[in-house]
């Protein structure tokens, strides 16, 4: 049997104790899968409640809701089957050995259903990226990124740009057919060449986003930093809400970096609690202050944690990514607080809330608007760049270059656009997308 062809099966919501949960099965055999649990296959597009049986005992497995979609207007494109079953693992693992025991059925993998969506062109591989971050998404600005995504938005704009690319290509190989010289037509340049130089400043512009698309997709990485007990764990714990880290009045209590997913005010946050930095002999420490420092520095933005004033350094410059945090100030009096400086108690949680609105501020800015098209995947990035050095050197070629040569650029720029969205070349990079995705999806 051709292995695309081949029925899958998946259960689409985590195992545990629910309510509900959701089986899908995908193929031709998922009409013949229903006949055999359910007696029959019920009416298309519509809920219809059965007793489901095991085909070998006639055993009762769960009364459920079945759905059934023919192809091609389903979510595969094929027939799909989906049953919406009591939750609890029982009933789940009695429905999955009874699928599993039928010859013409297998266990889907991971991604399977939004690849066979893809090969039956129900969505561009940048939706179904879009897809998988939605899943994936912890904050509010994620899932928003990723739906205006999975709407397409993201493949609009690349399918555009490689179409203009395509419409330049057919009017050099028509030159190529019909022409005998080698070079460039004047006329043929002056028509084609803003069009490319124009497409060369949309991709640069594109590009040139200081990488906020990828990060709203991973998230805003803080560190906290400092030195040694001036209160950088305690602090992270506050503002987590939990207790993350470990928290002692010994200096040198932290080594490792610990790591706390936040959503802050709708923005995705990753908070980083270090190890205080200072001389030390135990080389365990050591260990930890050479990561904390690496972190520190390739963090989007740092909170730079003292509890005295006196050990405040001078704002360095003015980096808008460094926010100054004075902690214990409930130990401090009121006055020695410094301009530009933010004070806070994590044991009493004062000033915690103007500290969160900072970060706010400057995590806002360091991540797209609402509606900004955003680029958000390095696989995306390195395709982007060779676009635009293929245009780049199309247009370095100019007027007096050789017809072929430009032509194979252009070419070659609008196959890197198009493995963006899928329509050209992806069988290699097929396994590396879908791979990313749960089983079930
Ligand atoms: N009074 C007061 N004590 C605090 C405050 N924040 C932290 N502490 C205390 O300061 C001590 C050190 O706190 P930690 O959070 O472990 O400090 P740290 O900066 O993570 O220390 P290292 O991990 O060793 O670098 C603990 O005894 C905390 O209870 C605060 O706002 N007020
Ligand atoms: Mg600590």
């Amino acid at each position: 049997m051709n292995e695309r062809r081949a029925t899958v099966f998946a259960p689409a919501t985590p195992p545990g104790r629910s309510a509900l949960g959701v089986l899908r099965i995908s193929g031709p055999a998922a009409a013949p899968a229903a006949e055999q649990l359910a007696g029959r296959v019920p009416e298309p597009r519509r809920a219809t409640v059965a007793e489901l049986r095991d085909p070998a005992s006639g055993a009762l497995l769960d009364r459920a809701l079945l759905l059934f979609f023919p192809a091609p207007s389903s979510s595969t494109g094929e027939d799909v089957l989906e049953i919406q079953h009591h939750g609890g693992a029982a009933v789940a693992r009695s429905l999955v050995e009874a699928l599993g025991a039928m010859p013409e059925l297998r266990p889907a993998e991971p991604g399977e259903f939004s690849r066979r969506a893809f090969l039956a062109g129900k969505l561009d591989l940048t939706a179904a990226e879009g897809l998988a971050d939605l899943i994936d998404a912890t904050s509010a600005a994620q899932a928003r990124a990723a739906l205006r995504q999975m709407d397409g938005a993201l493949g609009a704009l690349y399918v555009d740009w490689r179409e203009r690319l395509l419409r330049a290509l057919a009017l050099l190989e028509a030159e190529i057919d019909f022409a005998a010289e080698e070079e460039v037509p004047d006329r043929l340049w002056a028509f084609v060449e803003p069009d490319l130089a124009a497409l060369a400043a949309d991709l640069r512009r594109h590009l040139d986003d200081g990488r906020r698309g990828e990060r709203l997709r991973r998230g805003i990485a803080i560190a906290v930093i400092g030195a040694p007990n001036v209160g950088k764990s305690s602090l992270v714990n506050a503002i987590a809400r939990r207790d993350v880290a470990i928290v002692t009045p010994f200096a040198g209590t932290t080594r490792d970096v610990i790591e706390v997913a936040l959503d802050l005010d709708s923005l995705p946050v990753t908070l980083l609690d270090t190890a205080g930095l200072r001389d030390s002999d135990d080389p365990i420490e050591l260990q930890g202050i050479a990561r904390a420092k690496a972190r520190a520095a390739s963090a989007d933005l740092r909170l730079l944690v003292v509890d005295d004033p006196a050990d405040l350094p001078e704002a360095e410059g003015n980096d808008p990514t460094t926010l100054r945090v004075l902690n214990k100030l409930d130990l401090c009096r009121r006055h020695d607080l410094l301009p530009g400086v933010i004070g806070v108690s994590a044991t009493t949680g004062e000033g915690l809330d103007g500290l969160l609105a900072a970060v706010a501020a400057v995590a806002r800015d360091l991540l797209p608007g609402t509606d900004e098209v955003l680029l958000t995947r390095a696989r995306h990035r390195t395709a982007l760049h060779d676009a635009q050095n293929a245009l780049e050197r199309a247009l370095a070629l100019g007027v007096a270059g050789d017809l072929g040569l430009l032509a194979e650029e252009v070419r070659l720029a609008g196959r890197a656009l198009g493995r963006i969205t899928g329509a050209f070349g992806v069988e290699d990079i097929l396994d590396r997308v879908f791979s990313e995705f749960c089983i079930g999806k």
